[in-house]
Parts: C-alpha cells; structure tokens; sequence
C-alpha cells in the first residue's frame, strides 16, 4: 500500500491571551500607525454594536445580528480588501462594509428593515448582506469566475459561519473554486455556535479548514481574536487570489460572546463558565496589552479614542433616525430587475392603499 495524499492544517497565532508574543512577530508590527489603528477600529465597533443593541431595545431597530467578538476579523478583513475587490458577505459582516465605505446611517437603516441600506452606491460592487445560510458562497464563486474569465487581478473575499460550512451550498463552492482555481478566500467565522449548535456538533471532522483538502484549496486555521495572525493569512490568501494562483479557506477561531441575534438568548443553551472563559481570549483587550507594552496605548488616549468614535457614531445614528420612512412599494421594489405582471397589480394597490383615504380592506 501507499499513501497516495498527506495533508496539513496548521494553527497561527502570534499574541498569547495577554498579549504576549508567542514567535518573531512581523516587521511591520514595529510601527504603531496599523495596530493603533485596529484597535481604534475595533473600539468603534464596539461601541456601535452595543449602541444598535440598546436601539433595538427601545424599538428603533430591527433584530439585529451582532458581531461581539468578531471585530478584528472585520477590522483586518476591512483593511487588507482593496477597494477593486468584490465583498460577498454574511449578516454578521456590517462592520466590514462599513469599513469600506458605507455610510453608518445606510447600514443601520438595513438593520432597520429599510431596503435602501442593502442598495446604497458606496458599496460598488460589493454584494448585500445573505441571511440564508452558505448561498454567499454560491455567489462568491460566480463573482470570481467571471473575474478569472475577465482576467482581472482582483479578489472575491466571503464569508461565514461554523455552521454554514455544513451546508452543500458551501462545498459546492469550494469545489468549484478548487476545479476552476477561482480566485476567492473563504473565511469562516468560526464562532463556536449555529444559535443552540455548538461546533462540536456541528461536523465530526477536528477542523473546519481541512474541508478545503477535498477540494483542492489551500485551507488554514488562524486565532481569529489575533489581527497579527489575522494580517498574515489574509494578506497572503489576497495576494494568491490576485495572482490568479487559486482559493484559499481560513478558518478563523473566534467565539460569539453575543446571543445569536437580538430575537435570542443564549443563557438557555450554554454556560456562564464557557462565556467567560471566551472573555479572556476576546481580541481588543489582547491588543490593548500589547499597545501598552509597547506604550502605544494609556488611559489618556483611550478616553480619547473613545469620545471620538461615539462622535463618530452618535452622527451616524442621528442620520439613521431621521431618514423619512421608506415609500410602501420598497416592499416589492428590490427582489426582480422587472417586475412579473402579478406584483406589478400589488405594488400599485399598496400605493393606491397607503394614501390617506385609500381603502385597507382589499
Ligand atoms: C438556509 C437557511 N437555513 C436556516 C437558516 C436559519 N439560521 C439563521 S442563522 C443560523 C445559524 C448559522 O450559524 P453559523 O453558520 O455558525 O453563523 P453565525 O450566526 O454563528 O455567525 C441558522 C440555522 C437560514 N438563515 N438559512
Ligand atoms: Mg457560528
């Protein structure tokens, strides 16, 4: 007998819990201007995200998906993506988009049930947001393969959850990328939970990112709490799709330290010991350690920073407050490039039916 294959997945991570180096760090670590940088990013993240919570709270916005514990994937993702890239993203990717340049106001008013955020023109030709599971991935691929068709040097970047990756929309894609060398990275998010499904529930195999091996991709898993690593696999993965060398799927460790979504509550599936055991390895602590280290980082300029982006979002959040409400047919407007005869009949009697005096029992 012989062994026809042998395959590798390897683990990065370059700071420890606290902060520490674990190995050589990178040189462009010895400059604060990035990691200052990430980490003022993730604070505004942060910030944002419990902000959206409290509207949410108070009826002023929709269920909304939050990104705790994602924000330095968003954060380095946002960063390294050129603005020629073709974004695919999930629903828990907002901060992403907004790093690259959509206004805060346009993606609270998606959050809001407003179709006008998922249309806005600062997101060039990036995708809208995909609540249904894995089909983001479908769509990634067929970005990509009209990109290779073109011969344009630009990558496809999706991403996704634990749980997507069961998901035959996910290794279709993956597969298809691997037969076609389409240049895309996969990112899953790999939060721990499906709502109530842990991971080790979720697939019987040890890693997410072996699931490239059968596809012929490269797959990695990196610390996902971790912008250093983070930084290294997707300026490396980037820069392989633009050469036209192939896909590449990363499987980024990160924990959901939020419920699912608003509409849910994690206390009934999981346990208070694991949550704060998740606390101790969240990425903006860990960087905020290791600035300080550095002494790129004190209280001063944290209080600062902090004023600065809740300015940041406070005009955002005004905006958002003060949109008009969106005419009654954004219902129907969004879903068809021309509308099938049946809805054109609706949309005119939602019209006809929203004006004062207009009958509402048709
Ligand atoms: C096709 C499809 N099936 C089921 C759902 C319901 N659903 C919404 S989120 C979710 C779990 C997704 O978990 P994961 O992929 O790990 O992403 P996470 O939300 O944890 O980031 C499910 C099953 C859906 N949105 N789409
Ligand atoms: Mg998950």
């Amino acid at each position: 007998m012989e062994t026809v294959y042998q395959a590798q997945i390897s683990y990065s991570q370059f700071l420890s819990e606290t902060g520490k180096p674990l190995q050589p760090l990178p040189d462009w670590t010895g400059e604060p201007d990035k990691l200052v940088r990430y980490y003022r990013n993730m604070v505004q993240l942060r910030q944002l995200d419990n902000k959206i919570i409290a509207l949410q709270r108070t009826g002023q916005m929709g269920t909304y998906a939050s990104l705790l514990g994602a924000e330095a994937i968003e954060v380095v993702l946002g960063d390294l993506m050129l603005s020629d890239d073709v974004l695919v993203p999930y629903y828990r990717n907002h901060g992403l988009q907004m790093f690259r340049g959509l206004p805060l106001a346009d993606m609270l008013s998606y959050w809001g049930g407003d179709e006008r955020g998922s249309s806005s023109p600062a997101m060039g030709e990036d995708f809208p947001n995909a609540v249904p599971i894995a089909t983001q991935a479908l769509h990634a691929a067929g970005v990509a393969t009209a990109i290779k068709i073109r011969g344009e040097k630009r990558a496809v970047v999706t991403v996704c959850g634990d749980g997507a990756t069961s998901k035959g929309d996910f290794l279709e894609a993956l597969n298809v990328a691997g037969t076609w060398q389409l240049p895309v990275v996969f990112i899953i998010n790999n939060n721990q939970w499906a709502i109530s499904v842990p991971r080790s529930i979720q697939c019987g195999a040890p890693t997410l990112a072996q699931k490239a091996i059968g596809a012929g991709i490269r797959g990695e898993q990196v610390d996902g709490n971790d912008v250093i690593a983070l930084h290294e696999s997707v300026t490396d993965a980037l820069k392989h799709a633009r050469e036209g060398k192939g896909a590449t799927l990363i499987e980024a460790i990160s924990y959901r330290l939020s419920d699912h979504t608003t509409a849910d509550d994690a206390t009934r599936y999981r346990s208070n010991e694991e949550l704060k055991a998740a606390w101790e390895r969240e990425p903006i602590k860990r960087l905020q350690t290791f600035l300080h280290d550095r002494e790129w980082w004190d209280e001063v300029q944290e209080t600062a920073w902090q004023k600065e982006v809740s300015q940041i979002i406070q005009q955002g959040l005004d905006s958002y407050l003060q949109l008009p409400p969106q005419p009654v047919e954004h219902l129907i407007d969004f879903l068809y490039a021309e509308l099938p005869e049946a809805l054109k009949e609706q949309r005119e009697r939602l019209i006809r039916n929203a004006q004062p005096g207009g009958s509402h029992h048709e």
